[in-house]
């Protein structure tokens, strides 16, 4: 097995060629959905511990090398079309349905995807989708919501599932272009925190890459839907060039001397 498929190999070759190539470094943070309605104990799609990586988060947010730090939250209308309770029985089981979606782009409706069906959360305006009080808000430069438009899902702050960008005044799903906020602030790396893991983190990191930055997800910084299905989600991110780092990773050791 070459060294660089090891996620652990691949993490030090990533921050070597920082110092190596004397490449700019221009980190910013994104803390992903820590909302209400993803923590337990009351939380309508709760993550398993997901309250508990809040402090970890709250020590990122402080350290000083971060040029930004992004706050995501899901944000969605009351017909949101994730929501199981908006479909007709029997597939709206929450969890486990799987629907047709369509683009709703203008001319893109014949592009559909499978998209599965979740409890209502993150209601906008709702006490689901507020920020956890245990998260340091008064840390965060911006904030993105997203999942605004009904006909469609968007997991990653970038895009919504079929990659459209759109702002929601012009029928998108999100209020702001983070791609551009993280350009505008000469960002090269992007480091990803929250929940959840095998969702929104993890498309919000595929997006980066996308993008254009150099993507680092922080597995400690992070809590799953389906955890046992981590290691194979991991092992799609570096395949798409996302390095999985924890955070004590020497690239997170060194930030606070950026
Ligand atoms: C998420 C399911 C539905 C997430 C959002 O934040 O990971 N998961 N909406
Ligand atoms: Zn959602």
């Amino acid at each position: 097995m070459p060294s660089d498929s090891k996620p652990g190999a691949a993490a030090a070759a990533a921050d070597d060629s920082i110092r190596a190539e004397n490449r700019p470094f221009v980190p910013a943070l994104i803390v992903v959905d820590m909302q209400e309605d993803f923590c337990p104990p009351n939380g309508s799609l709760a993550v398993q511990d997901g309250r508990t990586i809040a402090p970890l988060i709250n020590d990122l947010l402080a350290k000083p090398g971060f040029v930004t730090r992004v706050a995501t939250l899901d944000w969605h209308p009351a017909n949101h079309i994730s929501f199981a309770a908006n479909h007709p029985a029997p597939n709206n089981k929450p969890f486990v349905s799987l629907i047709e979606m369509k683009n709703p782009a203008p001319g893109k409706s014949t592009e559909t995807k499978p998209q599965r069906l979740w409890p209502i959360h993150c209601m906008a305006d709702s006490h689901g989708a507020a920020l956890i009080p245990e998260i340091e808000s008064n840390r965060v430069d911006l904030l993105v919501h997203k999942g605004q438009n009904s006909q469609v899902e968007m997991y990653s702050a970038f895009a919504d599932a079929f990659g459209n960008h759109g702002l929601k005044g012009a029928g998108g799903s999100v209020d702001v272009d983070l791609a551009f906020e993280l350009r505008t602030k000469a960002v090269t790396d992007v480091f990803v925190v929250g929940l959840a893991g095998d969702y929104c983190v993890k498309s919000t990191a595929l997006d980066a890459v996308k993008a254009g930055f150099r993507s680092w997800l922080i597995e400690d910084g992070t809590k799953c839907v389906v955890p046992a299905d981590w290691n194979k989600t991991k092992e799609e991110l570096c395949a798409a060039g996302v390095v999985v780092i924890n955070a004590n990773d020497a690239v997170i050791m060194r930030l606070a001397a950026v």
